[in-house]
């Protein structure tokens, strides 16, 4: 039991301790524990003479250098992760055996990597992607992974094909261009050619595949898993990430320049709200379905291109997960973890979606090449938090010491020990599905349908939402070199929605589609992100100030602000503290050089009696860009004069100052938490 009277409480960080090594104050040795006496010049014959090779410490700390760098995953290779720990609210019992998920007093540590897809290791983060949302929950049953997604579909709906869809969305072979992008030929030469990726393209180009940060898009298990109870029965189940934050996106414009602003915009966000204390949170949700009802739908239920609606299945919330601690080392940890799918506890199982049981081959395989050899498990990250015996023996770099004679299964001499556990005694045993059938290398007809889901994204999205798919098809085929494939995609998308296809072709100068349209009428509400929640918890915000600001007036509204979570950052001309009129001292976190409009969620033009007219100048860059980004604007005393003329009217979301700070204060917190105000005269 810990403080808060809740058990389990962190039994992974207990363990981790054990691993950690405090270099700070202690002397310098060599791997060997010999302390080094000099770390500076290698040992020479003579002072301007060659290096000896019997310098042992430079050898030794020129090698491990020379074998720094292990293979990059070879998807989601960018990647930045945190630990916290995940709690049910009820017992799942009913539905899973799953212990983990039985007691709202356990605590269970979790460690969650987010990743882009495409990109290598140093790519941007703010690309236009599919992101990984991968938990692995340190369980006393073993290690329980979910490796999803923040995108409930797939492109392709039979695992053979991963390696044909990424090396159509990876840099182009022959010249390796572009870098974390699917603005190419090969990827939509793959989209237009392989068209069950019709529905997974609409959430890719989506605001889904910007996100403003890990804390603010959902995850998703994507296929469908098995929950089993302790009486054998079973439930088809979709896993869902929820972020109390709500779901929230970057526009395409400020994403890219992010990107060059900011490569870290992603990490350094989580990185600082856990540093903060505002702790990231994301709820569990379930969907359910008995296996009794697998052929009621609309949909195979094993079909991974396919979503379950929200509205007809709905999300049972059934547990949190709070994200409370960076790791101490990146390379250690996030680089070291190793997921798989296919780390599942009694109570969880697979289904037969070919998606998911190829996946269940590819994860330790490619870590075998990654982690070098078979023994990464036992690396501090990978640990379970309970005990784990086989007969499983040596390899490179192995770590435990299993002591004595016996390593085989069945035996006499260790009394057939390790052994086997009964279900009784957690002992994991399949879920026992009847399959028969001829073997064949075939879809089932029941995957066909590729395209009314996709017509239902559509259908479900608000009028921004298409205006910006429809930019981001312009964008995409716009960068696609070959008229055939932009045609062939123009006329795909016109079975999803013609309108979306036509207003695609005309900007990208190829024919308009001359037949085609869906006559799917379904929407799903849960999928436009202006049906998410909004809250201006840790909404950051510049606060553009200038020499002699009204001090009471600036403390106030920032005050007001940081009442509501919001985080403020000042921006001057230069670093160092502004005095307003009345003495107050304000510190200046960045200039208008080393920070950017595109980097707040607001900007607010504080004033400054003493401004030079290049000062002027920066801020009304500053407001404009993030008036064209669609983001709140407030402003007071001289700050009001900044604003570019046009802004001066009635437009949503600018908020200026008549007098009354309270309610400026008020009004401003209130555009901040809107996220984006869409109703503005921009292109949207
Ligand atoms: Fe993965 N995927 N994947 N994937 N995946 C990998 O495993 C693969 C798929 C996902 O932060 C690799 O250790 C195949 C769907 C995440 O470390 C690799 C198929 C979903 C991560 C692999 C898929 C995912 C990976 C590369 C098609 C969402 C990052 C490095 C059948 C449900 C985990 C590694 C981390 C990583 C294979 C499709 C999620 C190559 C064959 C669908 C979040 O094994």
């Amino acid at each position: 039991m810990n403080s808060n009277g809740k058990k389990n409480e962190n039994n992974k960080d207990e363990q981790l301790e054990q691993f950690r090594v405090r270099d700070e104050g202690k002397k310098l040795t060599t791997n060997q524990g010999l302390k080094v006496s000099e770390d500076e010049f290698s040992l020479k014959a003579g002072e301007r003479g060659p290096t000896l090779m019997e310098d042992f410490h430079f050898r030794e700390k020129m090698t491990h250098f020379d074998h720094e760098r292990i293979p990059e995953r070879i998807v989601h290779a960018r990647g930045f992760a945190a630990h916290g720990e995940f709690e049910v609210y009820e017992s799942m019992k009913k539905y899973t055996k799953a212990k983990f998920l039985q007691d709202p007093a356990v605590k269970t540590p979790v460690f969650v990597r987010f990743s882009t897809v495409a990109g290598s290791r140093g790519s941007a983060e703010t690309v236009r992607d599919v992101r990984g949302f991968a938990t692995k929950f340190y369980t006393e049953e073993g290690n329980y992974d979910l490796v999803g997604n923040n995108i409930p579909v797939f492109f392709i709906q039979d695992a053979i094909k991963f390696p044909d869809l990424i090396h159509a969305v990876k840099p182009e072979p022959h010249n390796e261009i572009p870098q974390a992008a699917s603005a190419h030929d090969t990827f939509w030469d793959f989209v237009a050619n392989n068209q069950e990726s019709a529905h997974m393209i609409m959430w890719h180009l989506s605001d889904r595949a910007i996100p403003r940060s890990f804390r603010m898009m959902e995850g998703f298990g994507v296929h469908t898993f098995r929950f089993v109870n302790d009486e054998g029965k079973a439930h088809f189940v979709k896993f869902h990430w929820k972020p109390v934050l709500g779901v929230h996106s970057l526009v395409w414009d400020e994403a890219q320049k992010i990107a060059g602003k900011d490569p870290d915009f992603h990490r350094r966000d989580l990185w600082d709200s856990i540093e903060s204390g505002n702790y990231p949170v994301y709820e569990l949700g379930v969907q359910l379905i008995a296996e009794e009802d697998e052929f009621t739908f609309d949909f195979d239920v094993l079909d991974p291109t396919k979503i379950w609606p929200e509205e007809d299945i709905p999300v049972k919330i059934i547990g949190k997960m709070t994200l409370n601690r960076n790791v101490d080392n990146v390379f250690a940890e996030t680089e070291q973890v190793a997921f798989h799918p296919g780390h599942v506890v009694p109570g969880i199982d697979f289904t037969n979606d070919p998606l998911l049981q190829g996946r269940l081959f590819s994860y330790t395989d490619t870590q075998l090449l990654r982690l070098g050899g078979p023994n990464f498990h036992e690396l501090p990250i990978n640990r379970p938090v309970c005990p784990f015996h086989n007969n499983q023996r040596d390899g490179f770099g192995r770590q435990t010491i299993n002591v004595g004679q016996v390593s085989y299964h069945k035996n006499s001499l260790a009394a057939n020990t390790p052994a086997p556990a009964s279900e009784e005694e957690g002992g994991y045993v399949h879920y026992q599905e009847k399959v028969e059938g001829r073997k064949v290398q075939r879809r089932s007809e029941s995957f066909k349908d590729h395209f009314s889901q996709a017509t239902m994204f559509w259908n479900s999205m608000s009028e921004p939402e298409r205006e910006h798919i429809i930019g981001a098809f312009s964008f995409e085929l716009g960068k696609v070199k070959s008229k055939s494939v932009q045609q062939q995609v123009v006329d795909m998308f016109s079975n999803v929605n013609v309108e979306l296809a036509s207003a695609v072709a005309l900007s990208i100068g190829v024919t308009p589609p001359k037949e085609g349209g869906s006559n799917i009428t379904k929407t799903s509400p849960a999928l436009s992100q202006l049906n998410t929640k909004i809250l201006p918890n840790t909404r950051k915000v510049g606060v553009i100030i200038g020499p002699n600001f009204n001090g009471e007036d600036v403390a106030k509204v920032c005050h007001a602000l940081k009442a509501e979570g919001i985080i403020v950052e000042v921006i001057s001309d230069k670093l160092g503290i502004q005095k307003g009129l009345d003495g107050t001292e304000i510190i200046v976190d960045h200039t208008f050089l080393t920070s950017d409009s595109v980097l707040f969620d607001a900007i607010y033009a504080a004033g400054g009696k003493d401004v030079s007219q290049k000062f002027k100048e920066q801020a009304a860059y500053f407001i404009n860009e993030a008036f064209s980004h669609f983001k709140a604007i407030g402003a007071t005393s001289e700050g009001i004069s900044w604003l570019p003329k046009g802004l001066l009217g009635d437009s949503p979301g600018v908020i200026l100052e008549d007098g009354n700070m309270n309610k400026f204060a008020q009004d401003f917190v209130q555009a901040i938490s809107s996220h984006r105000h869409w109703n503005r005269d921009v292109v949207k």
